[in-house]
Protein backbone atom coordinates (compact mmCIF):
# COMPACT_ATOMS: atom_id res chain seq x y z
CA UNK A 1 0.00 0.00 0.00
CA UNK A 2 1.03 3.68 -0.86
CA UNK A 3 -0.05 5.96 1.70
CA UNK A 4 -0.79 9.67 1.31
CA UNK A 5 -0.92 12.00 3.93
CA UNK A 6 -1.02 15.53 4.93
CA UNK A 7 -0.32 16.41 8.16
CA UNK A 8 -2.13 19.29 9.50
CA UNK A 9 -4.98 17.82 11.55
CA UNK A 10 -8.12 18.62 9.19
CA UNK A 11 -10.57 15.53 10.90
CA UNK A 12 -11.60 14.09 14.10
CA UNK A 13 -8.01 12.04 15.00
CA UNK A 14 -5.83 13.45 12.95
CA UNK A 15 -4.19 14.32 9.35
CA UNK A 16 -6.52 13.57 6.43
CA UNK A 17 -5.30 10.16 4.89
CA UNK A 18 -5.64 7.70 2.15
CA UNK A 19 -4.09 5.22 0.97
CA UNK A 20 -3.58 3.20 -2.88
CA UNK A 21 -2.32 -0.28 -3.97
CA UNK A 22 1.62 0.26 -4.40
CA UNK A 23 1.01 -1.89 -7.99
CA UNK A 24 -1.64 0.74 -8.45
CA UNK A 25 0.82 3.43 -8.02
CA UNK A 26 3.54 2.63 -9.94
CA UNK A 27 1.55 1.30 -13.11
CA UNK A 28 1.99 3.55 -16.12
CA UNK A 29 -1.21 2.46 -17.19
CA UNK A 30 -3.18 3.77 -14.06
CA UNK A 31 -1.57 7.58 -14.58
CA UNK A 32 -1.70 8.26 -10.58
CA UNK A 33 -0.20 12.11 -10.23
CA UNK A 34 1.49 14.22 -7.89
CA UNK A 35 -0.11 17.57 -8.97
CA UNK A 36 1.62 20.82 -8.91
CA UNK A 37 -0.14 22.50 -12.44
CA UNK A 38 -3.12 22.29 -13.76
CA UNK A 39 -3.50 23.83 -17.44
CA UNK A 40 -0.56 24.80 -17.53
CA UNK A 41 -1.09 27.03 -14.29
CA UNK A 42 -0.46 26.77 -10.76
CA UNK A 43 -2.86 24.11 -8.72
CA UNK A 44 -4.76 26.91 -6.67
CA UNK A 45 -5.08 26.45 -3.28
CA UNK A 46 -9.16 25.32 -3.34
CA UNK A 47 -7.61 22.14 -5.44
CA UNK A 48 -4.64 21.45 -3.23
CA UNK A 49 -1.96 23.86 -3.74
CA UNK A 50 1.20 23.39 -3.59
CA UNK A 51 0.90 19.43 -4.29
CA UNK A 52 -1.83 16.94 -4.64
CA UNK A 53 -1.95 13.69 -5.55
CA UNK A 54 -4.77 12.46 -8.73
CA UNK A 55 -5.61 8.81 -8.61
CA UNK A 56 -7.65 9.24 -11.96
CA UNK A 57 -10.83 6.74 -11.95
CA UNK A 58 -11.06 7.19 -8.00
CA UNK A 59 -13.66 8.40 -6.07
CA UNK A 60 -12.36 11.94 -5.25
CA UNK A 61 -11.67 11.19 -1.39
CA UNK A 62 -8.41 9.10 -2.52
CA UNK A 63 -6.96 12.07 -4.21
CA UNK A 64 -5.47 13.74 -1.31
CA UNK A 65 -4.89 17.49 -1.34
CA UNK A 66 -2.12 19.93 0.37
CA UNK A 67 0.15 16.44 -0.23
CA UNK A 68 2.71 15.98 2.64
CA UNK A 69 4.14 12.97 3.25
CA UNK A 70 3.86 9.61 1.23
CA UNK A 71 4.94 6.11 2.69
CA UNK A 72 4.85 2.47 1.92
CA UNK A 73 3.07 0.65 4.41
CA UNK A 74 2.11 -3.15 5.01
CA UNK A 75 -1.86 -2.75 5.42
CA UNK A 76 -4.61 -0.04 4.10
CA UNK A 77 -4.53 3.03 5.85
CA UNK A 78 -6.56 3.28 9.19
CA UNK A 79 -7.77 6.85 8.65
CA UNK A 80 -11.61 8.19 9.18
CA UNK A 81 -12.23 8.95 5.72
CA UNK A 82 -10.84 5.39 4.38
CA UNK A 83 -12.41 3.25 7.33
CA UNK A 84 -15.17 5.27 8.16
CA UNK A 85 -17.12 7.17 6.20
CA UNK A 86 -16.91 6.45 2.01
CA UNK A 87 -18.05 2.86 2.19
CA UNK A 88 -20.87 0.70 0.54
CA UNK A 89 -23.13 -0.82 2.55
CA UNK A 90 -25.98 -2.94 1.69
CA UNK A 91 -29.79 -1.42 2.31
CA UNK A 92 -30.27 -3.62 5.51
CA UNK A 93 -27.31 -1.98 7.42
CA UNK A 94 -28.77 1.08 9.47
CA UNK A 95 -26.81 3.09 11.95
CA UNK A 96 -27.84 0.59 14.87
CA UNK A 97 -25.71 -2.15 13.69
CA UNK A 98 -23.26 -0.53 11.29
CA UNK A 99 -20.10 -2.51 11.06
CA UNK A 100 -17.30 -0.33 9.56
CA UNK A 101 -14.65 -3.31 9.13
CA UNK A 102 -16.85 -5.30 7.21
CA UNK A 103 -16.51 -3.45 3.92
CA UNK A 104 -13.74 -2.51 1.71
CA UNK A 105 -13.40 1.63 1.25
CA UNK A 106 -15.04 2.56 -2.11
CA UNK A 107 -12.06 2.86 -4.82
CA UNK A 108 -13.38 2.85 -8.51
CA UNK A 109 -16.48 4.74 -9.14
CA UNK A 110 -19.34 3.88 -11.19
CA UNK A 111 -20.63 5.02 -14.37
CA UNK A 112 -22.34 8.42 -13.97
CA UNK A 113 -23.50 11.48 -16.07
CA UNK A 114 -25.21 14.90 -15.86
CA UNK A 115 -27.27 16.96 -17.76
CA UNK A 116 -25.89 20.66 -17.18
CA UNK A 117 -27.50 22.51 -19.93
CA UNK A 118 -31.07 22.72 -18.28
CA UNK A 119 -31.56 23.36 -14.87
CA UNK A 120 -34.15 21.91 -12.75
CA UNK A 121 -36.95 22.91 -13.85
CA UNK A 122 -36.25 24.58 -16.76
CA UNK A 123 -38.98 27.07 -19.10
CA UNK A 124 -37.61 26.57 -22.43
CA UNK A 125 -39.61 27.99 -25.66
CA UNK A 126 -41.36 24.75 -27.73
CA UNK A 127 -39.06 23.82 -30.63
CA UNK A 128 -35.64 22.59 -30.52
CA UNK A 129 -33.95 22.21 -27.57
CA UNK A 130 -30.15 21.49 -26.91
CA UNK A 131 -29.24 19.15 -24.05
CA UNK A 132 -25.62 19.21 -22.71
CA UNK A 133 -23.77 17.72 -20.19
CA UNK A 134 -21.16 15.32 -19.07
CA UNK A 135 -20.53 11.67 -18.52
CA UNK A 136 -17.19 9.60 -16.67
CA UNK A 137 -16.78 6.14 -15.41
CA UNK A 138 -14.40 4.90 -13.02
CA UNK A 139 -11.62 2.16 -13.11
CA UNK A 140 -10.44 3.61 -16.76
CA UNK A 141 -13.58 2.29 -17.96
CA UNK A 142 -14.35 5.12 -20.76
CA UNK A 143 -17.76 6.39 -21.84
CA UNK A 144 -19.28 4.09 -24.92
CA UNK A 145 -22.61 5.96 -24.94
CA UNK A 146 -25.01 8.44 -23.30
CA UNK A 147 -29.07 7.99 -23.79
CA UNK A 148 -31.09 11.27 -23.88
CA UNK A 149 -34.76 10.86 -23.43
CA UNK A 150 -37.16 13.48 -23.88
CA UNK A 151 -40.43 11.87 -22.37
CA UNK A 152 -39.11 10.74 -19.04
CA UNK A 153 -37.61 7.47 -20.04
CA UNK A 154 -39.57 6.01 -22.55
CA UNK A 155 -37.71 6.39 -25.77
CA UNK A 156 -34.11 7.17 -26.32
CA UNK A 157 -31.72 8.82 -28.15
CA UNK A 158 -27.87 8.80 -28.52
CA UNK A 159 -26.25 11.83 -27.92
CA UNK A 160 -23.73 12.75 -29.50
CA UNK A 161 -19.82 13.49 -28.77
CA UNK A 162 -18.56 17.20 -28.83
CA UNK A 163 -15.20 16.93 -26.92
CA UNK A 164 -12.72 19.27 -28.52
CA UNK A 165 -11.23 17.32 -31.72
CA UNK A 166 -8.32 14.85 -31.02
CA UNK A 167 -10.54 12.98 -28.34
CA UNK A 168 -11.92 9.79 -30.37
CA UNK A 169 -15.07 8.40 -30.59
CA UNK A 170 -14.67 5.19 -28.94
CA UNK A 171 -12.52 4.14 -25.78
CA UNK A 172 -10.05 1.69 -26.50
CA UNK A 173 -7.89 2.00 -23.50
CA UNK A 174 -4.72 3.85 -25.61
CA UNK A 175 -6.98 6.93 -26.61
CA UNK A 176 -7.16 10.16 -23.91
CA UNK A 177 -10.24 9.86 -22.66
CA UNK A 178 -10.58 7.02 -20.03
CA UNK A 179 -10.28 9.02 -17.46
CA UNK A 180 -11.61 12.08 -18.76
CA UNK A 181 -15.56 13.59 -18.38
CA UNK A 182 -16.84 13.16 -21.78
CA UNK A 183 -19.08 16.18 -23.16
CA UNK A 184 -21.93 14.88 -24.90
CA UNK A 185 -24.66 17.02 -26.76
CA UNK A 186 -28.37 16.18 -28.31
CA UNK A 187 -30.32 18.99 -29.66
CA UNK A 188 -34.23 17.47 -29.73
CA UNK A 189 -37.53 18.43 -30.42
CA UNK A 190 -39.62 19.64 -27.24
CA UNK A 191 -43.23 20.94 -27.52
CA UNK A 192 -44.84 20.29 -23.94
CA UNK A 193 -43.57 20.38 -20.25
CA UNK A 194 -41.33 17.12 -20.09
CA UNK A 195 -38.45 15.63 -18.22
CA UNK A 196 -35.91 15.36 -19.94
CA UNK A 197 -33.54 12.20 -18.75
CA UNK A 198 -30.03 11.38 -19.61
CA UNK A 199 -28.02 7.92 -18.59
CA UNK A 200 -24.38 7.01 -19.34
CA UNK A 201 -22.78 3.46 -20.74
CA UNK A 202 -19.42 2.26 -19.98
CA UNK A 203 -16.80 0.48 -22.31
CA UNK A 204 -18.09 -2.70 -19.77
CA UNK A 205 -21.88 -1.68 -20.85
CA UNK A 206 -22.47 -0.79 -17.17
CA UNK A 207 -25.25 1.23 -17.11
CA UNK A 208 -26.68 3.73 -14.56
CA UNK A 209 -29.71 2.60 -11.78
CA UNK A 210 -32.57 3.96 -13.05
CA UNK A 211 -33.87 5.04 -9.64
CA UNK A 212 -31.98 6.14 -6.65
CA UNK A 213 -34.36 3.57 -4.86
CA UNK A 214 -32.74 0.66 -6.24
CA UNK A 215 -28.88 2.25 -5.18
CA UNK A 216 -30.08 3.20 -1.57
CA UNK A 217 -27.19 2.84 0.94
CA UNK A 218 -27.11 3.89 4.67
CA UNK A 219 -24.04 6.50 4.06
CA UNK A 220 -25.61 8.05 1.05
CA UNK A 221 -23.05 7.72 -1.59
CA UNK A 222 -22.61 7.15 -5.05
CA UNK A 223 -26.11 8.25 -6.23
CA UNK A 224 -25.09 7.11 -9.86
CA UNK A 225 -29.13 6.94 -10.72
CA UNK A 226 -30.49 8.50 -13.71
CA UNK A 227 -30.30 12.22 -14.27
CA UNK A 228 -33.73 13.83 -14.93
CA UNK A 229 -34.81 17.70 -14.80
CA UNK A 230 -37.90 19.20 -15.06
CA UNK A 231 -38.69 21.55 -18.06
CA UNK A 232 -41.65 23.72 -18.84
CA UNK A 233 -42.93 24.45 -21.75
CA UNK A 234 -43.85 28.19 -22.17
CA UNK A 235 -46.03 29.45 -25.09
CA UNK A 236 -45.89 32.76 -24.12
CA UNK A 237 -44.47 35.33 -26.93
CA UNK A 238 -41.77 36.36 -24.59
N1 LIG B 1 -6.12 17.09 2.36
C1 LIG B 1 -7.35 16.80 1.93
N2 LIG B 1 -7.47 16.25 0.71
C2 LIG B 1 -8.70 15.94 0.26
C3 LIG B 1 -9.85 16.18 1.04
C4 LIG B 1 -9.69 16.76 2.31
O1 LIG B 1 -10.66 17.02 3.06
N3 LIG B 1 -8.42 17.08 2.73
N4 LIG B 1 -11.10 15.82 0.52
C5 LIG B 1 -11.11 14.78 -0.52
C6 LIG B 1 -12.40 14.61 -1.16
S1 LIG B 1 -13.60 13.79 -0.28
C7 LIG B 1 -12.65 15.05 -2.45
S2 LIG B 1 -14.14 14.73 -3.21
C8 LIG B 1 -11.61 15.78 -3.21
C9 LIG B 1 -12.16 17.10 -3.77
O2 LIG B 1 -11.21 17.69 -4.57
P1 LIG B 1 -11.46 19.10 -5.29
O3 LIG B 1 -11.72 20.11 -4.20
O4 LIG B 1 -10.23 19.40 -6.07
O5 LIG B 1 -12.66 18.91 -6.15
O6 LIG B 1 -10.47 16.06 -2.42
C10 LIG B 1 -10.05 15.03 -1.58
N5 LIG B 1 -8.80 15.38 -0.99
MO1 LIG C 1 -15.70 13.85 -1.52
Amino acid sequence: MLSLLVLISEEKGGPYKASIPLSQATNPEADVLLAYEMNGETLNRDHGYPLRVVVPGVIGARSVKWLEDINIIEEECQGFFMQKDYKMFPPSVDWDNINWSTRRPQMDFPVQCAICSLEDVSTIKPGKVKISGYAASGGGRGIERVDVSVDGGKTWIEASRCQKSGVQYIADGFNSDKWAWVLFEVTADIRQSTEIVAKAIDSAANIQPEKVEDIWNLRGILNTSWHRVKVQASHSNL
